[in-house]
């Protein structure tokens, strides 16, 4: 599983937001800061994401009269978690953690930015039809394999994984460097479809490991 040229890391949505302390915390989501400065540095490929939503957001439970964050509504393209209002273009808690440090990454995807649609993955936003151009971006620049760690595992992380599968690029997720909101199940939810993709699950260990035989070959 070592890292090549044709491997790029996705680093997802490691902002103020999803740590502690932020809007829509992940529990221990600032843990994995320290493992993916370290994972990265394995990879000649960085793009990170960015959840970048407008204030009104139709996936804030705030923009919807009565409702309560984690409640499900129909949306027109189907079931909506509504969440906390988080990830404001421009404000502290959209900004990346401090700490992050990949000053490397190439490139950064940004989502959500569409008023009326949600997205979790990378590639597509909640409709499943509106492209981020984060899968042509990939296929110029030449990158088969895509490696996808941060926060959180069973929204952002999976849809991303889920999505690069279906468009055909080879997926691997460093789980130890994911973390998880958890609603009714989703973390175990995840490991299971994941599992049933083939999708592998390595540790960021394992990667530092196979780059460091390559090195010493
Ligand atoms: C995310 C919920 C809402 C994520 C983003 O990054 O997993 N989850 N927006
Ligand atoms: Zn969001």
């Amino acid at each position: 599983m070592r890292p090549g040229t044709e491997d790029v890391l996705l680093v997802v949505d490691i902002q103020n937001d999803f740590c502690p302390g932020g809007a829509l915390a992940v529990p221990n989501g600032d843990e994995v800061v320290p493992l993916v400065n370290r994972l990265a540095r394995a990879f000649s490929h960085v793009v990170l994401t960015q959840d970048w939503h407008p204030t009104g957001h139709r996936s804030f439970a705030s923009s919807h009269p009565g409702a309560q964050p984690y409640d499900v509504i129909e949306l027109p393209y189907g079931p909506q978690i509504l969440w906390p209002d988080h990830c404001i273009q421009g404000a502290a808690g959209a900004e990346f953690r401090r700490d992050l440090d990949i000053p490397h990454a190439e490139m950064i995807v940004r989502k959500g930015y569409r008023i009326r649609i949600d997205s979790y993955s990378a590639l597509f936003e909640n409709d499943h039809n509106t492209p981020t151009g984060l899968a042509g971006y990939l296929r110029e620049r030449g990158l088969k394999r895509v490696f996808l760690t941060g926060l959180a595992y069973d929204f952002c992380v999976r849809y991303s994984a889920e999505d690069a599968f279906a468009a055909g690029f080879e997926v691997v997720v460093v789980e130890d460097a994911c973390r998880g909101i958890d609603i009714d199940g989703s973390v175990a939810e995840t490991r299971r479809l994941l599992a049933t993709l083939g999708v592998p699950s390595v540790s960021v260990e394992g990667i530092e490991a196979a780059a460091s035989r390559a090195r010493t070959a």
